[in-house]
């Protein structure tokens, strides 16, 4: 009888829970109630945060709220202060952040108290890798939602501008205050007057809502557009042309941000094409900017092939150039030192320039964890690298204060993170991937947050019952233990997961080629450019495994401050997270548990596998607390990430073992697939599969 009572409730609660299409992130409505605001002044952010309290008003009903726009020393630029009657800020920003605090802890259940909250950077953006035609470089969500091709691409309609609209909500609702529109491989034509246009009419619809737009350019644009004989940056027509060209965007776009520029840079032209460095790339844009109040983000992903170490590259190129930057350009560094890795130590460009300012660039969208199929939490990697010791100034140096400001003196601080949004309803492809989304948000503002306090506020927010619909649904309590608790565990594990069946002890870069999704260790086309192929990364052979960028080898390590370079450079003292990346080691080599390195990356294989299938368990048995669309559609792609995670352990254990020679340890489970095959299999990126 007892029995039959409990399947009878699961089965209301089931049924009372609405289909959602996960469109409104961790902004779901709910049922608000009552609010006064007493607000100074009336500007279209103001109207916006009004409108929030109203909407969205969980607090005691009929209560009053005092939204103050009043200077304080404790608030920086479009910080606030939540006080008993409401919210104080030195801009209307910063009210507007301010309200989505208060709406954010009222739903999350987290106390209300007088509180300063100050953004840890001034500049936090996004990097759209959006193509013109539409496609999105990267992108497993769908087509972008800026760019279209067809019979009319450039028509601004009533749909784009509603869609826009929403982004923008989402974005200040997390902080986020600046869009890069388009890719970093740019076309000329961004600048076409055509095109401002539509730059114009996104940039309107976004600036209640405080984001600025800003653009990627392609450094030959003066040539390619503008038919200039070359781009060379110290020509006097080609600085007239980009002069006239700013002017131009700052007649349509008056608080427009500024150039993203990705040059000499796998193919894409820079000044090197002209025997100018970086600095003088740089420095002619930002002087044409700054008379606007625009800046230059210049990447520093650059990397040639030849005998160089890939991951040394970055560092020795800009290294030299330290000093010589306005103060308007900010290098922006990924990372980690080669790519976007599961894995990688942080880039010792961090901590190492001191006299320009430099901004993480991060990559929400998962080009290497496993696109918009797999769930994987990307927090923790982000955590991991933002506070890790660069020693620049002695212990505490983190990534974090090297880049925010508190260890040097920056004009302007920024972190990027590069998008994962598309047009699908959901806007991201999985409903999981739009945690990373709001995470990115929520460290850009605060560096120290950790990946648990932003998986638990997402998970109330996009996931917690709604007790005007669900009447059934759990009491809190119980909702946190059932519902919450296992799935934040699964979120916090799901990053160290995919390292641990992709590319553990430091490997790293083994993907196939091209769609960087499935494993492919042996992938080396003939007459490909070194650098692109999986073995110059992994160095498998007879006598080992690992890259070495010891003082014997690439003398990478020689890039880090001490203790770090020393620590690195000895395989007893590198921390085995990081192991392969710095290290060449024979297959018997002894690690810290005592199995051999062998062994151990069996382990490790067998470990990512194991946890996805316990993923599958913990999301099944939460399915009476999940309306019935998101719930099919998050059970369906961990399906297809436990037969894929199978295939990176049984792909790269089954082609290492050719080399090793070694047998996979006896409790570990066999592989279930044939090396032959899986050489065979081109695991499609499209998130459709
Ligand atoms: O990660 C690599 C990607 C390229 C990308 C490049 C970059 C936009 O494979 O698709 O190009 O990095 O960051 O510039």
């Amino acid at each position: 009888m007892r029995a039959i009572t409990g399947i009878f409730i699961l089965f209301a609660v089931a049924l009372s829970v609405r289909a959602e299409t996960g469109h409104e992130l961790w902004l779901r409505k709910h049922k608000a109630d009552p609010v006064k605001i007493i607000a100074s002044g009336d500007s279209a952010t103001l109207q916006i945060a009004l409108h929030e309290l109203q909407q969205g008003w969980q607090g005691k009903a009929g209560a009053s709220v005092v939204l103050t726009v009043k200077p304080d020393e404790s608030i920086r630029g479009d910080g606030y202060k939540l006080t008993t009657s409401g919210v104080q800020a030195k801009t209307e920003l910063g009210i507007l952040y301010g309200v989505y605090d208060l709406l954010r802890r009222q739903q999350t259940l987290q106390p209300i108290q007088e509180e300063v909250s100050n953004p840890s950077y001034e500049r936090r953006v996004l990097n759209h890798w959006d193509n013109l035609d539409g496609s999105v470089e990267r992108g497993y969500a769908g087509h972008s939602i800026f760019w279209r091709s067809g019979t009319d691409p450039l028509a601004v309609t009533e749909k784009d501008k509603a869609l826009w609209r929403e982004y923008a909500r989402a974005n200040a609702s997390i902080g986020i205050n600046g869009t890069v529109l388009n890719n970093v491989n740019a076309s000329p034509q961004m600048l076409s007057s055509e095109y401002l246009s539509r730059v114009k009419a996104i940039a309107d619809v976004m600036r209640p809502y405080g984001i600025r737009v800003y653009l990627s350019v392609k450094f030959s644009s003066p040539s390619l557009l503008g038919g200039l004989k070359t781009s060379d940056p110290l020509d006097s027509q080609v600085i007239q042309w980009w002069k006239n060209k700013v002017k131009e965007i700052y007649g349509l776009i008056p608080d427009f941000g500024g150039f993203l520029v990705k040059a000499n840079s796998e193919g894409q032209p820079g000044p090197q094409d002209y025997g100018r460095t970086h600095a003088h790339g740089a420095n002619m844009m930002a002087d044409v900017l700054k008379p606007h109040g625009g800046i230059v983000m210049w990447r520093a992903f650059v990397y040639s092939p030849g005998d160089k170490d890939r991951a040394a590259q970055a560092y020795a190129e800009f290294m030299p150039l330290d000093g010589q930057f306005r103060d308007n350009v900010i290098i922006q560094v990924k990372n980690g030192p080669i790519d976007f890795q599961p894995r990688e130590p942080f880039s010792p460009l961090f901590g190492g320039m001191k006299k320009t300012s430099v901004m993480p660039e991060l990559q929400i969208t998962q080009e290497y964890l496993g696109h918009s199929i797999q769930l994987v939490f990307l927090a923790p990697m982000w955590e991991e690298c933002l506070q890790s010791d660069t020693y620049q100034e002695g212990p505490g140096s983190t990534v974090a204060r090297a880049t925010d400001g508190r260890l040097f003196q920056q004009k302007y601080t920024a972190i990027a993170g590069v998008a994962n949004i598309g047009l699908d309803a959901n806007w991201c492809g999985h409903h999981f991937a739009q945690a990373n989304w709001y995470a990115f948000g929520r460290l850009a503002w605060d560096n120290g947050l950790t990946g648990d306090r932003i998986a638990d506020e997402w998970i109330r927010l996009t996931f917690s019952p709604n007790p005007s619909e669900q009447p059934n649904a759990l009491k809190t309590g119980d909702w946190l233990e059932t519902f919450l608790t296992p799935v934040k565990d699964m979120m916090l594990q799901s990053r160290e997961a995919a390292v641990n069946y992709m590319m553990p002890l430091g490997l790293h870069h083994i993907f196939a080629g091209g769609h960087h999704y499935g494993p492919g260790p042996w992938y080396a086309p003939k007459g490909m450019r070194p650098d692109w192929t999986p073995p110059y990364y992994h160095q498998a052979d007879a006598s080992g495994i690992g890259f070495d960028r010891t003082r014997g080898g690439s003398n990478a390590e020689s890039q880090y401050h001490e203790p770090l370079a020393s620590q690195f450079n000895d395989p007893a003292t590198c921390p085995e997270i990081y192991l392969l990346w710095f290290h060449h080691l024979p297959w018997t080599y002894k690690m810290k548990s005592g199995r051999t390195l062998w062994d151990e990356l069996c382990c490790h294989y067998e470990k990512g596998v194991l946890q996805v299938r316990r993923f599958q368990k913990i999301w099944d048995k939460v399915e009476p607390y999940v309306d019935a669309q998101r719930f099919a559609e998050v059970q369906s792609k961990l399906r297809r990430h436990y037969r894929d995670a199978q295939i990176w352990k049984d792909a790269c254990l089954l082609y290492f073992q050719q080399f090793s020679r070694l047998p996979i340890p006896y409790d570990i489970e066999r592989p279930v697939n044939d090396l032959e095959d899986l050489m065979k299999i081109d695991l499609k990126w499209s998130h459709h599969n």
